[in-house]
């Protein structure tokens, strides 16, 4: 038969434990506040709410995951083997409904206030001045093709798709309109000027995606899927490939080059002579 004494459990496996709980508490909160691993900056106003969004979030779940650890490491140690019976505990109706409850509300009151950001990505059209470009996302590039002097953009016939005489989306020669039409292998666009993308995709599903714009997009075969947004801040972006679309994924990205007006009209200038040639 085991003695009384010891039978009494030590209670340095509940510190240790207890410890060891509050030191990754700590080391977490730390990463966090400290932004160590953090996204890039935003660069479009949109980007800015959804970054407001998500820090809002991460205060709320962040408050409410310490005080859910440290109250597990109290418990570890003060329930920790003093020699006791353990007895059984049913559960409480009302904590349960009370913390089932609070949890919806706060869900809700999060998504009620992200609902505006959501609504301008998703709802809200571009502006009618918007500069278009399309996108189209192929195996594995991407493309992106301006209207040109005359606006607008020529027919696209798949007949004629055909990387190897230059033509990738299939222009269709027959069409006056695509004559002027500027199709490079990076996104080059002005800053402080509504954009209008419309995604496309040549074969299999890909997402269009840039880190700093917060948008990430789907592109779907058949289907032409329009994004806009405004960015303003000049720079060099990375535009990938966000769905695993074959074996050639991994390389399929591009530049987004978000440029001054005036550089942006002596791209197009510059594009425009070489198309005229
Ligand atoms: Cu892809």
């Amino acid at each position: 038969m085991l003695s009384r004494k010891s039978s009494t459990g030590s209670a340095v496996p509940a510190i240790l434990f207890a410890i060891v709980l509050l030191i990754l508490v700590a080391s977490t909160l730390y990463l966090h506040i400290a932004k160590t691993w953090w996204f890039p900056e935003a660069i479009t106003p949109v980007g800015h709410q959804i970054d407001q969004q998500f820090f809002a979030t991460f205060v709320v779940t962040g408050i409410v995951f310490v005080l859910a650890q440290i109250a597990l490491a109290w418990l570890v140690f003060r329930y920790r083997d003093q020699g006791r019976k353990a007895t059984f505990v049913r559960g409480h109706h009302g904590l349960e409904v009370l913390w089932t409850t609070a949890t919806l509300v706060v869900f809700v009151a999060l998504g009620v206030m992200a609902a505006h950001a959501w609504g301008e990505v998703h709802f809200g059209g571009p502006s009618p001045d918007a500069l278009q470009i399309e996108v189209t996302g192929l195996q594995f590039q991407w493309e992106f093709r301006y209207a040109g002097p005359d606006g607008k953009f020529g027919r696209i016939n798949v007949k004629d798709i055909d990387a190897s005489v230059g033509n990738p989306l299939g222009l269709d020669a027959s069409d006056p309109a695509g004559k002027d039409d500027i199709v490079v292998p990076d996104l080059y666009l002005p800053v402080d000027r509504p954009i209008e993308l419309m995604l496309r995709s040549q074969d299999v599903i890909h997402s269009f995606f840039v880190r700093e714009l917060r948008i990430k997009q789907d592109c779907v075969p058949g289907l032409i899927i329009p994004i806009h947004f405004e960015v303003n801040k000049t720079g060099d972006y990375e535009v990938t490939c966000n769905q695993l679309c074959g074996l050639g994924h991994y390389h399929m990205h591009a530049i987004m080059h978000a440029m001054s007006e005036a550089d942006f009209e002596q791209w197009e200038k510059k594009q425009e002579a070489q198309n005229a040639q």
